[in-house]
């Protein structure tokens, strides 16, 4: 560490020079510029990582609890991912708890994933697609300022795992999120599709709201089917009883991916693989903030189409 007399001062007053600073040789003074220019080229460097690459973060659940997550974090975009150490496949959310314990969230939070209302603390939420065991998921992420529990889901019914984020600072919008090849925004209540393209791309989703808070599930029909007629056959498959076989030339598609519940006003980018002239269906699958069917039964949340050959 140099000592302070040694460093000339920032701007203006006079230096007030002591015997031993009198005595600054030439090489003790170009060593101090030198610590002077790597000190402002690092600054820029960091600046510059701000802008295009966000802090990358990587959590480890093991069906148990987890390991590598921040107790707090400043609000902001981040690249988080997930590893999934469990048994089961699993696709945690940061979910605002309204400064409620995790107890009372969870007591709160369970009517919810039987369709009835969201807690009205309940605001803001961003989350990771269905991770396989073993298996890891990145999403650069706007994460806002709040007080949340990341919370584990499960495909089976294991306990609830959990624990508690506080996120301060300027909450990040949308816009911040790194440009992608490929955009899907959604609405109260629908799809806007753009960009997607035949092979590997990021995809950025992001819920423009107003009001609902919505994901995105991908399906996939055999290739040749209209997009018109995915999305009536999605329509007749909704009004099955559970076990009932679908009338006949109703094809039941099969999953490709899906992502985290976003709040309106958050986003997160991933990356994703169509391929040419496969005819896929996004469909919304969350309730209503006051309760009631999952988006896609209750208001036909679901867009089909076809991705260029
Ligand atoms: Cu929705």
């Amino acid at each position: 560490m140099r000592r302070h007399r040694d460093v000339p001062p920032a701007s203006g007053g006079r230096p007030t020079r002591d015997r031993s600073s009198s005595e600054l040789t030439m090489e003790s003074m170009a060593r101090a510029s030198r610590i002077l220019l790597v000190g402002i080229l690092v600054a820029t460097a960091l600046v510059a990582c701000g802008e295009s690459e966000p802090e990358a973060i990587a959590i480890v659940g093991n069906g148990t609890g987890y390991s590598g997550l921040p107790a707090a974090l400043d609000a902001g975009v981040y690249e988080m991912t997930f590893n999934n150490g469990a048994d089961d496949p699993d696709g945690p959310l940061l979910i605002e708890k309204g400064g409620r314990t995790p107890e009372e969230f969870l007591a709160d939070f369970k009517p919810v994933l039987e369709g009835g209302p969201f807690p009205d603390y309940l605001t803001t939420a961003v989350g990771f697609p269905t991770t396989p065991p073993g298996g890891a998921s990145t999403v650069t992420m706007t994460l806002p300022a709040g007080d949340y529990i990341f919370l584990s889901f499960f495909s089976s019914d294991r306990a609830p795992v959990w624990a508690e984020v506080a996120v301060a600072g300027e909450s990040p919008e949308v816009d911040d999120l790194p440009d992608s090849d490929a955009t899907v925004t959604a609405l109260d209540y629908g799809f806007d599709v753009s960009g997607i393209e035949a092979g590997a791309q990021t995809v950025e989703f992001s819920n423009n709201g107003p009001t609902q808070f919505h994901h995105l599930v991908a399906v996939r029909f055999p290739n040749g089917t209209a997009p018109a007629d995915a999305e009536d056959m999605l329509t007749t498959l909704f009004t099955l009883e559970e076990g009932q076989a679908p009338p006949e030339g109703v094809v039941e598609p099969e999953d490709v991916f899906d992502t985290g519940v976003f709040s309106p006003g958050t986003g997160g980018a991933f990356t994703a693989t169509f391929e040419a002239g496969g005819t896929y269906a996004f469909l919304c699958f969350i309730g209503d903030r006051q309760g009631g069917p999952p988006h896609a039964i209750g208001h036909g949340m679901m867009k089909a189409f076809t991705v260029e050959a």
